[in-house]
Protein backbone atom coordinates (compact mmCIF):
# COMPACT_ATOMS: atom_id res chain seq x y z
CA UNK A 1 0.00 0.00 0.00
CA UNK A 2 1.18 3.54 -0.42
CA UNK A 3 0.08 4.73 2.86
CA UNK A 4 0.12 1.99 5.63
CA UNK A 5 -1.74 2.42 8.43
CA UNK A 6 -1.06 -0.24 11.79
CA UNK A 7 -3.40 -1.52 14.04
CA UNK A 8 -3.83 -0.80 17.43
CA UNK A 9 -2.00 -3.87 18.61
CA UNK A 10 -0.39 -7.43 17.25
CA UNK A 11 0.93 -10.19 19.01
CA UNK A 12 2.33 -12.84 17.03
CA UNK A 13 4.88 -15.79 18.22
CA UNK A 14 7.41 -17.62 16.36
CA UNK A 15 9.53 -20.62 17.48
CA UNK A 16 13.24 -21.21 17.79
CA UNK A 17 14.70 -24.11 15.18
CA UNK A 18 17.47 -26.20 15.79
CA UNK A 19 19.34 -26.97 12.81
CA UNK A 20 20.50 -30.50 11.69
CA UNK A 21 22.07 -29.23 8.86
CA UNK A 22 23.40 -26.17 9.59
CA UNK A 23 23.91 -22.82 8.00
CA UNK A 24 27.17 -21.84 8.06
CA UNK A 25 28.57 -18.89 5.91
CA UNK A 26 27.41 -16.39 3.30
CA UNK A 27 27.48 -15.94 -0.08
CA UNK A 28 26.22 -12.47 0.30
CA UNK A 29 26.03 -10.71 3.46
CA UNK A 30 24.06 -7.72 2.93
CA UNK A 31 20.92 -10.20 2.45
CA UNK A 32 22.03 -12.96 4.50
CA UNK A 33 21.57 -15.40 1.11
CA UNK A 34 23.85 -18.53 2.23
CA UNK A 35 26.45 -21.20 0.98
CA UNK A 36 24.32 -23.85 1.87
CA UNK A 37 20.69 -24.94 2.00
CA UNK A 38 20.21 -26.24 5.68
CA UNK A 39 17.32 -28.16 7.40
CA UNK A 40 16.19 -27.72 10.82
CA UNK A 41 13.19 -28.60 13.34
CA UNK A 42 11.05 -25.42 14.60
CA UNK A 43 11.30 -26.20 19.08
CA UNK A 44 7.12 -26.13 19.46
CA UNK A 45 6.55 -23.21 22.42
CA UNK A 46 10.01 -22.60 23.19
CA UNK A 47 10.67 -19.14 21.17
CA UNK A 48 9.65 -15.34 21.13
CA UNK A 49 6.52 -13.49 21.47
CA UNK A 50 6.23 -10.08 19.59
CA UNK A 51 4.14 -7.02 20.43
CA UNK A 52 3.82 -4.36 18.61
CA UNK A 53 1.85 -0.93 19.36
CA UNK A 54 2.25 1.92 17.23
CA UNK A 55 3.22 5.09 19.18
CA UNK A 56 3.10 8.51 18.29
CA UNK A 57 7.66 9.35 18.46
CA UNK A 58 10.01 9.42 16.23
CA UNK A 59 11.98 6.26 17.09
CA UNK A 60 10.88 3.03 17.53
CA UNK A 61 10.90 2.38 21.27
CA UNK A 62 12.43 -1.46 21.95
CA UNK A 63 11.65 -3.85 24.89
CA UNK A 64 13.39 -7.03 25.77
CA UNK A 65 12.00 -9.48 28.13
CA UNK A 66 10.52 -6.36 30.34
CA UNK A 67 13.08 -3.93 29.93
CA UNK A 68 13.53 -1.19 27.58
CA UNK A 69 16.50 -0.34 25.79
CA UNK A 70 18.27 2.33 24.37
CA UNK A 71 17.68 3.78 20.96
CA UNK A 72 21.43 3.01 21.08
CA UNK A 73 22.06 -0.31 21.85
CA UNK A 74 23.05 -3.06 19.12
CA UNK A 75 19.86 -4.92 19.40
CA UNK A 76 17.21 -1.66 18.96
CA UNK A 77 18.87 -0.98 16.27
CA UNK A 78 18.84 -3.84 14.19
CA UNK A 79 14.81 -4.03 15.09
CA UNK A 80 14.56 -0.68 13.89
CA UNK A 81 16.71 -1.13 10.72
CA UNK A 82 14.25 -4.35 10.25
CA UNK A 83 10.95 -2.39 10.47
CA UNK A 84 12.66 0.15 8.43
CA UNK A 85 12.30 -2.33 5.17
CA UNK A 86 8.35 -2.28 6.33
CA UNK A 87 7.82 1.46 6.71
CA UNK A 88 9.19 2.23 3.82
CA UNK A 89 9.82 6.49 4.64
CA UNK A 90 6.77 6.63 6.31
CA UNK A 91 6.64 8.33 9.95
CA UNK A 92 5.38 4.81 11.53
CA UNK A 93 7.27 3.98 14.80
CA UNK A 94 6.33 1.53 16.97
CA UNK A 95 6.91 0.15 20.74
CA UNK A 96 8.12 -3.41 19.66
CA UNK A 97 8.04 -5.85 22.95
CA UNK A 98 9.53 -8.98 22.30
CA UNK A 99 9.90 -11.65 25.20
CA UNK A 100 12.12 -14.98 25.06
CA UNK A 101 11.26 -18.20 26.67
CA UNK A 102 14.54 -19.27 25.64
CA UNK A 103 17.73 -17.93 26.85
CA UNK A 104 19.51 -15.17 25.10
CA UNK A 105 22.64 -15.42 23.17
CA UNK A 106 23.05 -19.01 24.41
CA UNK A 107 23.68 -20.63 20.87
CA UNK A 108 19.87 -20.84 21.36
CA UNK A 109 18.76 -18.97 18.22
CA UNK A 110 16.96 -16.67 19.71
CA UNK A 111 17.73 -13.89 17.22
CA UNK A 112 16.02 -16.21 14.37
CA UNK A 113 12.34 -16.92 16.50
CA UNK A 114 12.91 -13.08 17.08
CA UNK A 115 12.63 -12.14 13.77
CA UNK A 116 10.13 -14.19 12.55
CA UNK A 117 8.04 -13.49 15.11
CA UNK A 118 8.84 -9.56 14.79
CA UNK A 119 7.85 -10.32 10.79
CA UNK A 120 4.75 -11.89 11.44
CA UNK A 121 3.60 -9.01 14.01
CA UNK A 122 4.80 -6.96 11.07
CA UNK A 123 2.73 -8.66 8.21
CA UNK A 124 -0.85 -8.58 11.20
CA UNK A 125 -0.15 -4.99 12.43
CA UNK A 126 -0.01 -3.74 9.17
CA UNK A 127 -2.67 -5.99 7.53
CA UNK A 128 -0.41 -7.10 4.70
CA UNK A 129 -1.51 -10.79 4.23
CA UNK A 130 1.95 -11.68 2.52
CA UNK A 131 2.56 -15.26 1.51
CA UNK A 132 4.59 -17.42 4.77
CA UNK A 133 7.21 -18.14 1.62
CA UNK A 134 7.57 -14.39 1.10
CA UNK A 135 7.49 -13.81 5.11
CA UNK A 136 10.27 -15.99 5.12
CA UNK A 137 12.27 -14.36 2.52
CA UNK A 138 11.71 -10.90 4.97
CA UNK A 139 12.62 -12.91 8.01
CA UNK A 140 15.89 -14.03 6.46
CA UNK A 141 16.93 -10.53 6.05
CA UNK A 142 16.73 -9.95 9.43
CA UNK A 143 18.81 -13.29 10.56
CA UNK A 144 19.31 -15.77 7.71
CA UNK A 145 18.03 -18.81 10.39
CA UNK A 146 14.93 -16.29 11.11
CA UNK A 147 13.55 -17.82 7.51
CA UNK A 148 13.23 -21.19 9.33
CA UNK A 149 11.58 -20.21 11.97
CA UNK A 150 8.58 -18.88 10.13
CA UNK A 151 7.45 -22.67 10.61
CA UNK A 152 6.44 -25.62 12.18
CA UNK A 153 7.83 -28.80 12.04
CA UNK A 154 10.70 -29.58 9.94
CA UNK A 155 11.92 -26.96 7.69
CA UNK A 156 14.30 -26.95 4.72
CA UNK A 157 15.77 -23.65 3.94
CA UNK A 158 16.37 -23.72 -0.39
CA UNK A 159 19.12 -21.57 -1.10
CA UNK A 160 17.67 -20.34 -4.06
CA UNK A 161 20.19 -18.70 -6.58
CA UNK A 162 18.98 -15.41 -7.23
CA UNK A 163 20.62 -12.34 -6.37
CA UNK A 164 17.68 -10.72 -5.19
CA UNK A 165 17.06 -13.61 -2.57
CA UNK A 166 13.31 -14.26 -3.33
CA UNK A 167 14.03 -17.64 -4.07
CA UNK A 168 16.17 -18.30 -0.33
CA UNK A 169 13.47 -19.17 1.86
CA UNK A 170 11.96 -21.89 4.10
CA UNK A 171 9.46 -24.52 3.39
CA UNK A 172 8.04 -26.79 6.01
CA UNK A 173 8.46 -30.22 5.12
CA UNK A 174 5.37 -32.72 5.19
CA UNK A 175 6.88 -34.91 7.69
CA UNK A 176 6.43 -35.42 11.49
CA UNK A 177 7.97 -37.45 14.10
CA UNK A 178 6.32 -37.95 17.13
CA UNK A 179 8.66 -39.71 19.19
CA UNK A 180 11.18 -36.92 18.59
CA UNK A 181 12.88 -35.28 21.56
CA UNK A 182 15.55 -32.48 22.07
CA UNK A 183 17.06 -31.88 24.98
CA UNK A 184 18.30 -28.51 25.67
CA UNK A 185 21.91 -29.20 27.88
CA UNK A 186 23.12 -25.65 29.10
CA UNK A 187 26.92 -25.50 29.89
CA UNK A 188 26.54 -21.93 29.94
CA UNK A 189 23.81 -19.23 29.21
CA UNK A 190 25.99 -16.39 29.19
CA UNK A 191 26.41 -13.79 26.04
CA UNK A 192 28.69 -15.38 23.34
CA UNK A 193 31.85 -13.62 22.99
CA UNK A 194 31.96 -13.91 18.74
CA UNK A 195 28.19 -13.90 17.75
CA UNK A 196 27.43 -16.28 14.32
CA UNK A 197 27.23 -13.37 12.24
CA UNK A 198 31.28 -12.32 12.50
CA UNK A 199 32.12 -16.20 13.54
CA UNK A 200 30.48 -17.58 10.12
CA UNK A 201 32.00 -14.11 8.22
CA UNK A 202 35.41 -15.30 10.24
CA UNK A 203 35.39 -19.27 8.90
CA UNK A 204 34.64 -18.36 5.36
CA UNK A 205 37.80 -15.68 4.83
CA UNK A 206 40.26 -17.62 6.81
CA UNK A 207 39.44 -20.94 7.18
CA UNK A 208 40.65 -23.37 4.23
CA UNK A 209 38.94 -26.02 5.26
CA UNK A 210 35.60 -23.93 4.99
CA UNK A 211 36.20 -25.23 1.32
CA UNK A 212 34.87 -29.05 2.19
CA UNK A 213 31.72 -27.48 4.08
CA UNK A 214 29.42 -27.15 1.17
CA UNK A 215 30.10 -30.69 0.41
CA UNK A 216 29.58 -32.28 3.22
CA UNK A 217 26.40 -30.46 4.25
CA UNK A 218 24.95 -31.23 0.80
CA UNK A 219 25.75 -34.85 1.36
CA UNK A 220 23.70 -34.56 5.12
CA UNK A 221 21.03 -33.04 3.74
CA UNK A 222 20.28 -35.62 1.45
CA UNK A 223 20.77 -38.10 4.06
CA UNK A 224 18.36 -36.23 6.38
CA UNK A 225 16.10 -36.35 3.98
CA UNK A 226 16.06 -40.25 3.82
CA UNK A 227 15.97 -40.24 7.45
CA UNK A 228 12.65 -38.27 7.74
CA UNK A 229 11.04 -40.32 5.18
CA UNK A 230 11.94 -43.72 6.38
CA UNK A 231 11.72 -42.55 10.45
CA UNK A 232 15.44 -44.01 10.69
CA UNK A 233 16.47 -42.41 14.15
CA UNK A 234 20.12 -43.68 14.14
CA UNK A 235 20.56 -41.79 10.40
CA UNK A 236 18.85 -38.85 11.76
CA UNK A 237 21.22 -38.73 14.57
CA UNK A 238 24.27 -39.61 13.02
CA UNK A 239 23.68 -37.58 10.60
CA UNK A 240 23.30 -34.59 12.95
CA UNK A 241 25.95 -34.99 14.88
CA UNK A 242 28.49 -35.16 12.06
CA UNK A 243 27.25 -31.88 10.26
CA UNK A 244 27.58 -30.24 13.89
CA UNK A 245 31.25 -31.78 14.46
CA UNK A 246 32.61 -30.43 10.51
CA UNK A 247 30.62 -27.47 10.82
CA UNK A 248 32.76 -26.54 14.38
CA UNK A 249 36.23 -28.01 12.50
CA UNK A 250 35.43 -25.13 9.91
CA UNK A 251 35.85 -22.96 12.48
CA UNK A 252 38.52 -24.53 14.62
CA UNK A 253 40.41 -24.32 11.54
CA UNK A 254 39.62 -20.10 11.06
CA UNK A 255 42.18 -17.25 12.45
CA UNK A 256 41.94 -16.08 14.97
CA UNK A 257 40.72 -19.87 15.64
CA UNK A 258 37.29 -19.68 16.79
CA UNK A 259 36.44 -22.23 19.62
CA UNK A 260 33.03 -22.59 21.13
CA UNK A 261 33.06 -25.36 23.46
CA UNK A 262 34.09 -25.37 27.24
CA UNK A 263 35.57 -28.19 29.00
CA UNK A 264 31.59 -29.10 30.32
CA UNK A 265 30.92 -29.22 26.73
CA UNK A 266 33.79 -32.23 26.07
CA UNK A 267 32.33 -33.90 28.51
CA UNK A 268 28.97 -33.89 27.58
CA UNK A 269 29.56 -34.90 24.34
CA UNK A 270 31.79 -37.90 25.81
CA UNK A 271 28.76 -38.80 28.21
CA UNK A 272 26.52 -38.77 25.17
CA UNK A 273 29.07 -41.49 23.45
CA UNK A 274 29.26 -43.12 26.31
CA UNK A 275 25.35 -43.66 26.21
CA UNK A 276 25.72 -45.01 22.77
CA UNK A 277 28.22 -47.36 23.40
CA UNK A 278 25.59 -48.65 26.01
CA UNK A 279 23.08 -49.26 23.31
CA UNK A 280 21.08 -45.76 23.93
CA UNK A 281 20.73 -44.15 20.48
CA UNK A 282 20.94 -39.94 21.83
CA UNK A 283 22.95 -37.90 19.53
CA UNK A 284 24.21 -34.52 20.27
CA UNK A 285 24.03 -31.04 18.21
CA UNK A 286 25.45 -27.43 18.93
CA UNK A 287 25.58 -23.92 17.45
CA UNK A 288 27.55 -21.41 17.58
CA UNK A 289 27.79 -21.68 21.74
CA UNK A 290 29.26 -24.25 24.13
CA UNK A 291 25.55 -25.81 24.79
CA UNK A 292 24.41 -29.35 23.48
CA UNK A 293 20.87 -29.73 21.69
CA UNK A 294 20.68 -33.94 22.44
CA UNK A 295 18.65 -35.71 19.92
CA UNK A 296 16.76 -38.72 21.50
CA UNK A 297 13.69 -40.37 21.25
CA UNK A 298 11.03 -41.01 24.16
CA UNK A 299 11.38 -44.58 25.06
CA UNK A 300 15.18 -43.15 26.15
CA UNK A 301 14.18 -39.97 27.77
CA UNK A 302 14.78 -41.27 31.18
CA UNK A 303 17.79 -42.95 30.24
CA UNK A 304 19.05 -39.66 28.88
CA UNK A 305 17.67 -37.56 32.16
CA UNK A 306 19.48 -39.94 34.45
CA UNK A 307 22.56 -38.80 32.70
CA UNK A 308 21.82 -35.14 32.42
CA UNK A 309 19.14 -34.15 35.14
CA UNK A 310 19.30 -30.92 34.42
CA UNK A 311 18.20 -31.29 30.87
CA UNK A 312 14.80 -29.24 29.67
CA UNK A 313 13.48 -31.24 27.06
CA UNK A 314 10.96 -30.61 24.13
CA UNK A 315 9.05 -32.48 21.96
CA UNK A 316 8.59 -30.98 18.48
CA UNK A 317 5.68 -32.69 17.24
CA UNK A 318 4.73 -32.71 20.88
CA UNK A 319 1.34 -30.26 20.40
CA UNK A 320 0.03 -31.73 17.51
C1 LIG B 1 22.10 -22.66 12.12
N1 LIG B 1 23.50 -20.87 13.11
O1 LIG B 1 21.88 -23.23 11.03
C2 LIG B 1 23.49 -22.08 12.34
C3 LIG B 1 24.38 -23.03 13.08
C4 LIG B 1 24.49 -20.92 14.16
C5 LIG B 1 25.23 -22.17 13.99
O2 LIG B 1 21.98 -19.87 11.88
O3 LIG B 1 24.09 -13.45 10.37
O4 LIG B 1 21.96 -15.70 13.65
O5 LIG B 1 21.81 -13.31 11.33
O6 LIG B 1 22.21 -14.63 9.25
O7 LIG B 1 20.99 -16.71 11.54
C6 LIG B 1 22.94 -18.51 13.47
O8 LIG B 1 23.15 -17.55 12.48
O9 LIG B 1 23.14 -15.42 11.43
C7 LIG B 1 22.78 -19.80 12.77
P1 LIG B 1 22.79 -14.14 10.55
P2 LIG B 1 22.18 -16.31 12.30
O10 LIG B 1 21.23 -22.59 13.00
Amino acid sequence: PSHLQAKASSELFAPSNIALCKYWGKRDRSFNLPVNASLSVSLDYLGTHTRLTPIDAEVDEVWLNGQQLLPSAKFSQKVSAFIDLFRRQQDLYFRVETRNNIPTAAGLASSASGFAALTLALNDALGLDLEPQLLSVLARHGSGSACRSVFDGFVEWRMGQREDGLDSHGIALDAEWPDLCIGLAKVDAGEKAVDSRSGMQRTVETAHLYQSWPLQAAADLEKLHQAIARQDFELLGQTAEQNALSMHATMIASWPPLLYWQPESVAAMQTVWTLRRHGVPVYFTMDAGPNLKLLFEQQCRDEVLRHFPDLETVEPFGSR
